[in-house]
């Protein structure tokens, strides 16, 4: 330093305080002092108004659509202008990805097949954006530190961005922003969204109601109470893979998708006209990664082909936008203090059994009248 003081960055802790150039040491940005080893100084920057973050989203940048992100995912009632403004912004831009939802009971391998998956969509020259719908997660964490560790290779392409559940709650809360994150993601150039779900009933409906096509990976053996033979899952799926049709367990995985194949015979399809076929696959040894693919491919030529996508889509948006009307209506309806009181007052009567649930219902819905 020519003045020959250390400003109070630049002085290592080790230099006494207002100690002259005798020490010629400084800090420079990028560099810890505490373990020698080189850190990214993270300074962060002041976030820009909504329309200068959403043309940054639109221009491609990573950082930008992650910070678009935060602001959309947030629960504070002060963010919801800016994210509301983003949103209008980019919303024009989006739609054209391929959405694909993946689900499967946990432990089937999601997280594996989508680390072979979206390192093979990379290299073909995709950009791929890769969400995860869990609100178990948002409890335990668990998923998403599953995630890191599983799609190692995956997080570090320049054409991926992975991004883990939103934390903060019900499914609900957790489907609103899931949705918004696609449309986010679609205007920054995303042209293949992969969705994880976990195959616990609630959030795969959900996540089915947001995709266009919807994979269901099952394992050999694990019995059909646990992957939900029962007909419902089979039906909302678009494409079935056996994973982890590997080692030992080659044949049972074949054995496993023959017999599912006879079996979705049976039921009625996700997607008009569609029979889902059911294929093998091994996450872990990248096998069965370009037949799916393939299968992708198909089923979008079908949909595309019929206009099934384009109905699917509108009847998506349609009940996306009832729910929320129906969802916001409740809230605040139930906000109002006198609608509080009342509620309390009635639910009392209702749990001890001098008032019928219906009557007590009425009564509560007499206040929608009130200002
Ligand atoms: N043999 C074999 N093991 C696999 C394969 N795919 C995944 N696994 C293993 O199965 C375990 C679970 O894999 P994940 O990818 O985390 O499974 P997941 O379905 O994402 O799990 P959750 O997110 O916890 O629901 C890991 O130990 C993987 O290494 C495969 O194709 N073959
Ligand atoms: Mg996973």
């Amino acid at each position: 330093m020519s003045s020959g003081q250390h400003s109070k960055e630049e002085r290592p802790s080790w230099v006494p305080e207002g100690a002259g150039s005798e020490f010629t040491t400084t800090v420079k940005g990028g560099v810890s002092e505490k373990s020698g080893v080189f850190v990214k100084k993270r300074r962060r920057l002041p976030l820009p108004p909504p329309d200068e973050l959403a043309k940054q989203v639109l221009s491609g940048d990573r950082a930008a659509l992650s910070r678009a992100i935060t602001l959309i995912e947030s629960n504070s009632p002060a963010h919801r202008p800016a994210a509301r403004e983003i949103l209008n912004y980019l919303t024009p831009h989006s739609g054209k990805a391929r959405r694909v939802g993946i689900s499967g009971v946990p432990g089937a391998g999601k997280s594996t097949f989508i680390e072979a998956l979206g390192n093979y969509l990379c290299d073909a020259g995709h950009r791929v954006a890769v969400l995860a719908v869990d609100p178990s997660s948002s409890i335990s964490g668990g998923s998403i530190l599953g995630d890191k560790t599983r799609m190692e290779t995956l997080c570090r392409r320049e054409n991926c961005f992975i991004r883990p559940s939103p934390s903060g709650g019900a499914l609900g809360g957790v489907t609103r922003k899931t949705r918004e994150t696609i449309l986010t993601c679609e205007a920054a150039g995303y042209d293949i969204l992969l969705i994880e779900t976990v195959g616990v009933g609630q959030s795969e409906i959900a996540v089915r109601s947001m995709v266009d096509c919807f994979l269901l990976l099952q394992i050999a053996g694990a019995g059909d109470e646990l992957q939900g033979m029962k007909k419902g899952i089979f039906e909302i799926a678009d494409i079935i893979v056996v994973n982890k049709a590997d080692g030992d367990n080659l044949m049972r995985a074949e054995a496993t998708r023959a017999e599912f194949e006879r079996v979705v015979r049976y039921l009625s399809p996700s997607t008009e006209g569609w029979t889902p076929p059911v294929l093998t696959a091994s996450a872990i040894e990248r096998k069965g990664i370009e037949e799916f693919w393939s299968a992708v491919l198909r089923y979008f030529e079908h949909v595309e082909k019929t206009g099934l996508l384009v109905e699917r889509r509108a009847m998506q948006a349609l009940e996306w936008w009832k729910a929320l009307v129906e969802q916001e209506l409740l809230q605040r309806f139930l906000e109002r203090a006198d609608v509080a009181r009342k509620a309390d007052e009635l639910a009392d009567k209702v749990r001890n059994g001098t008032l019928a649930p219906s009557l007590a219902a009425e009564e509560l819905l007499e206040l929608i009248q009130a200002p």
